[in-house]
């Protein structure tokens, strides 16, 4: 039995959702930022930056969107949702998974928190660089997609997971990724994933998922 520490409409909301593409069971605890929930000694004795995801994993914390996503595909292999150890397919999987956890995802950090890098006067600044290097990622991306219908190989992986929910998080963004064409016609595909569908029922969303 998993536990899984999220928060609506966040990085927690990509590891429920591999969850419940699993179908294994799990408890869900819901912080409530507002609140503070994240913040309290108690979850900062699991996850010491105060941030979701944090799944508990036969009783140890583990953090990390995209190592928790890599770790339930490799605790699941049945699902296949990561290509075999040591192929030249995993490599593309690995290099997909830590281009999008290192080099994409921190500028959605930035965008969504923009006095973390620029202090307090300075984040029209911070979110402008942001926005550019998000906008690179798209394009990227959507480069990438051409003539594709997953990311790697020809059928769904964690890497797909984790594009789909950081595309997600563009959706108020002045050029949101179904602005790109073959992202567009990707995420359209997604969306019609039931556990994404689901998940966002479970977790109250609404926007987004109908295009
Ligand atoms: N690198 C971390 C980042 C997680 C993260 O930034 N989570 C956000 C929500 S998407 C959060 O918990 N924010 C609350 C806060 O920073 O106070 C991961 O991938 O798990």
């Amino acid at each position: 039995m998993y536990t899984l520490y999220g928060s609506p409409s966040t990085a927690g909301t990509a590891i429920h959702w591999l969850l419940l593409e699993l179908g294994v069971p799990f408890d869900l605890k819901l912080l409530d930022f507002d609140k503070g929930e994240h913040k309290t000694p108690d979850y900062l004795a699991l996850n010491p930056d105060g941030v979701v995801p944090t799944l508990i994993v036969d009783g140890a914390p583990i953090t990390q969107m995209a190592g928790i996503a890599t770790l339930l595909a490799e605790r699941h292999p049945e699902a296949g949702f990561a290509p075999a150890l040591g192929s030249i397919a995993r490599a593309e999987y690995l290099s997909w998974t830590l281009w999008l956890a290192n080099s994409f995802q921190p500028h959605f950090r930035a965008w969504f928190y923009p006095h973390e890098p620029a202090g307090e006067s300075a984040q029209e600044a911070a979110k402008a660089a942001a926005r550019v290097k998000i906008e690179a990622g798209l394009a990227r991306l959507d480069a990438h997609l051409a003539g594709r219908d997953y990311m790697v190989g020809d059928r769904f992986s964690t890497v797909d997971l984790l594009t789909t929910i950081l595309c997600r998080w563009s959706r108020n963004m002045p050029k949101p990724a179904t602005e790109w064409p073959n992202l567009k016609r990707y995420l359209d595909r997604m969306r019609q994933r039931p556990a994404l569908r689901e998940v966002h029922a479970r977790e109250g969303l609404t926007d987004w998922i109908d295009g």
